[in-house]
């Protein structure tokens, strides 16, 4: 169909290209962390549809997928779409919200979602651009830009959680973007990390493989907030594949590049694009 926001200047077409800087920015922002309901916050977005919306005014600059990986964190879930809609909004994007959920019977394998979501979110759009989110941290500043710079960028750099302190430079954990071809030159995350740990530190190793660097911005303004939960057990074995994956012919041979899932549910709910997955299975 024909774009929004077209206009016919001297019988040229021209579109109306949201502005650099999204307008009405206000810089720290509050998070309602009370437990409203799916109807409360349903009700709210009338604007949002299929996990996604886009200026009404202007053509976005940008097409993002946000990535949340996901298991039992339910209250979690709302109070983050709530927060983020509201967000995303006002930053004038397009963009779509996408909740990968594994198997219950699958230990959980934080990098491998991402994976997944990655590859289901561009069957649906051309994104330029992903940011892979974990579902307890809101961002506490609208400056924070959800966008995809022409470096890999790290952007939960200050958590409340860890006193607003980066625990470590390489860290690439929390909230981090990558544009479309970036992420596909360093073949995605590693399927192989299970439980908790290591997939992140995997990830920064393989942009380091490939001569990208790690950019962040202002820790004022790249400030989150993390609701509180109950920490795993950290996966004792994580070190030994974080070795062997520091290798570049092993990072081509485990990543977007030896996928093998299987979508049990894919539901375009108000809120967010829901998929269920679990680890190959024959048909
Ligand atoms: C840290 C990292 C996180 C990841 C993890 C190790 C930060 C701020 N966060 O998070 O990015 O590298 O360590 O794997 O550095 N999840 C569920 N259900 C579960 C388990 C995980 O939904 O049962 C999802 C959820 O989106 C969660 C994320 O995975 O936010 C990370 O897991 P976590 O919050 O339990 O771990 P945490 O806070 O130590
Ligand atoms: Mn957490």
């Amino acid at each position: 169909g024909k774009p929004r926001a077209m206009y016919e200047q001297n019988g040229n077409i021209s579109v109306n290209i949201c502005p650099l800087i999204p307008q009405g920015l206000v810089g720290k922002i509050n998070v309602e962390k009370s437990n409203t309901d799916w109807l409360k916050i349903e009700s709210k977005y009338t604007m949002v549809s299929n996990g996604s919306h886009h200026p009404e005014n202007c053509s976005a600059r940008h097409k993002v997928a946000i990535l949340v990986p996901f298991r039992d964190r339910e209250s979690h879930l709302r109070i983050f779409l709530n927060h983020m809609h509201a967000f995303l909004m006002k930053q004038q994007l397009e963009y779509a919200i996408y909740v990968v959920e594994l198997d219950k019977d699958i230990p959980f394998n934080r990098g491998f979602l991402f994976n997944v979501g990655f590859m289901e979110a561009t069957k649906d759009k051309e994104f330029g651009c992903f940011v892979f989110h974990d579902v307890d941290l809101l961002p506490l500043n609208d400056q924070n830009l959800y966008q995809c710079p022409d470096q890999p960028r790290h952007m939960s750099v200050a958590i409340d959680k860890y006193k607003f302190k980066l625990l470590y430079d390489e860290n690439f954990g929390g909230v981090s973007s990558m544009s479309k071809d970036h992420f596909k030159t360093i073949n995605g995350y590693s399927n192989l990390f299970f439980g908790w740990g290591g997939e992140d530190d995997d990830l920064f190793n393989r942009i380091v493989s490939n001569k990208m660097i790690i950019t962040r911005i202002l820790s004022n303004i790249a400030s989150y907030t993390m609701l509180p939960h109950i920490h795993a057990s950290e996966n004792p074995l994580r070190y030994e594949v974080l070795t062997t994956g520091k290798n570049e012919s092993t990072q081509n041979k485990d990543g977007l590049s030896n996928l093998k899932y299987h979508v049990t549910e894919k539901i375009y709910r108000k809120l967010f694009v829901h998929i269920k997955v679990t680890i190959n299975k024959a048909d």
